[in-house]
């Protein structure tokens, strides 16, 4: 009847409301001419690494093709993306951060 339906729709708002987001796996892709210590400088500066942590991941990124820098909602994670790319092109590196779901 109505009133069932009418508390469907009640639960199923209150499921979207407490449903975690989405979540996006954001991504660096290696190249052969971004110099290693930029890279470094990037993972430091962006996604807010150690210097350990930060060179751990470059050298993933270069022996394995791409690795991941951080795990972040969809505005967050196009941020990151936008801002890694845009100070790559600034010091005209080659550098493509990418993002996929997680
Ligand atoms: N392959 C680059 C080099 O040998 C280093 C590099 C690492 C570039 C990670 C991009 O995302 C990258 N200088």
């Amino acid at each position: 009847n109505a009133i069932s339906i009418d508390k469907e729709r009640l639960l199923e708002r209150e499921r979207q409301k407490t449903e975690p987001p989405p979540m996006y796996k954001v991504l660096l892709n290696n190249d052969d001419y971004t110099p290693m210590d930029f890279v470094v400088e990037v993972l430091m500066r962006f996604f807010r690494l150690d210097a350990e942590k930060a060179n751990q991941v470059m050298l993933t990124v270069h022996y394995r093709g791409k690795a991941v820098c951080g795990i972040f909602t969809a505005e967050i994670a196009e941020t990151k993306v936008m801002q890694v790319n845009q100070y790559a092109r600034k010091h005209q590196h080659p550098l493509m951060c990418t993002m996929e779901q997680a």
